[in-house]
């Protein structure tokens, strides 16, 4: 007699074979592995919110929020309240520069695996000349907004997940290099990446991608090419910013940078827009580094590239 089989029994008896075979359950779309959450988009208005509170902050407090003067401490309580608001545990840690004192912000969300660190970070000082919106306003409120976007997602990532806002980087890198020097040797290997972001706004944008780092590199642009932004890779700033220490000390580093006062290229130009033969930032280190500074389209990229990187490096 002809036995008719049914597809539903052929399936069955190759799942059971394939158990036999792999001792395991069978994977399919139901038990495979779940991709983590993208990264939400950055609001460009969030980041923008911030860059007036820094510029409002300048303006009270003599032009500027150089390291050592109110309008840096200002700038640090601003930071802080928004994070302590978001459910971080907020450190201020303490140093003394050039006969003035010096603050670092870290703020570390609370969960993940404290073996395993990831950063993101920015100088929050700028120089006396001016409020310094774009250098480092713009890599600043980035990082804080990408902060505040992990607490609105209440995302818990594998590891664990940590933001710097450093001082007195324009004295040359001393909050970064203190907090990498008071780090209990452990705890330097237990940081998997550090990420930097300082200028990501500038005016006549490049987009730069340090080149450190090949694994952090590539999560970068990956981004950049899932949007059809071609990037080069950083060259200007090799130990001219807050990775520095960090690299020194063996940790993985990346970043991404828009340009400061070289100027742009006619093939630059063709690729990215722009002007060619213009720096790409020309209010750098000068009293007009303002909110008027700042690209708008390039600002927006990169904070959406830094919150990708930041859910990506941490899943
Ligand atoms: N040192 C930064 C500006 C700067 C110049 N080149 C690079 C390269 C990468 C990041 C930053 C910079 C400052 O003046 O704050
Ligand atoms: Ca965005
Ligand atoms: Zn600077
Ligand atoms: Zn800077």
């Amino acid at each position: 007699m002809k036995l008719s089989v049914s597809a539903r029994a052929v399936a069955a008896a190759a799942v059971a074979t394939t158990m036999l075979l792999t001792g395991g359950a069978v994977a399919d779309a139901a038990s495979a592995p779940a991709r983590p959450a993208a990264a939400p988009d950055i609001p460009l208005a969030g980041v923008k919110a911030h860059l007036s509170q820094l510029q409002s902050i300048a303006t009270a407090n003599g032009g500027n929020r150089a390291h050592g003067r109110a309008g840096y401490k200002a700038s640090l309580d601003y930071v802080k309240a928004k994070l302590d608001a978001a459910g971080y545990t907020t450190t201020v840690q303490q140093f003394t520069a050039s006969g003035r004192t010096g603050y670092n912000l870290i703020a570390d969300w609370p969960g993940g695996d404290a073996n395993q660190v990831v950063m993101a970070g920015s100088h929050l000082d700028s120089v006396s000349s001016g409020a310094g919106i774009n250098d480092n306003g713009s890599g600043s409120a980035a990082v804080l907004e990408a902060a505040l976007a992990v607490c609105r997602a209440q995302y818990k990532p594998t590891k664990h997940l940590r933001f710097a806002w450093w001082g007195a980087e324009e004295l040359g890198l001393v909050g970064s290099r203190y907090y990498v020097n008071r780090l209990a040797t452990g705890d330097r290997s237990r940081i998997s990446a550090y990420l930097n972001f300082d200028m990501i706004g500038s005016p006549n944008a490049g987009y730069f991608v340090y080149d450190d780092d090949p694994a952090i590199e590539k999560t970068f642009k990956d981004y950049f090419s899932g949007i059809n932004v071609p990037t080069e890779i950083e060259t200007e700033g090799d130990g001219r910013s807050d990775h520095a220490p960090f690299k020194s000390a063996g940790v993985p580093v990346g970043g991404l940078f828009t340009g400061a006062s070289r100027t742009m290229t006619a093939a630059q130009a063709a690729k990215w827009g722009g002007t060619a033969g213009r720096a790409f930032d020309r209010c750098y280190h000068s009293s007009c580094d303002t909110t008027a500074n700042i690209n708008d389209t390039a600002l927006d990229r990169n904070s959406d590239a830094l919150a990708h990187a930041v859910w990506e490096l941490s899943e």
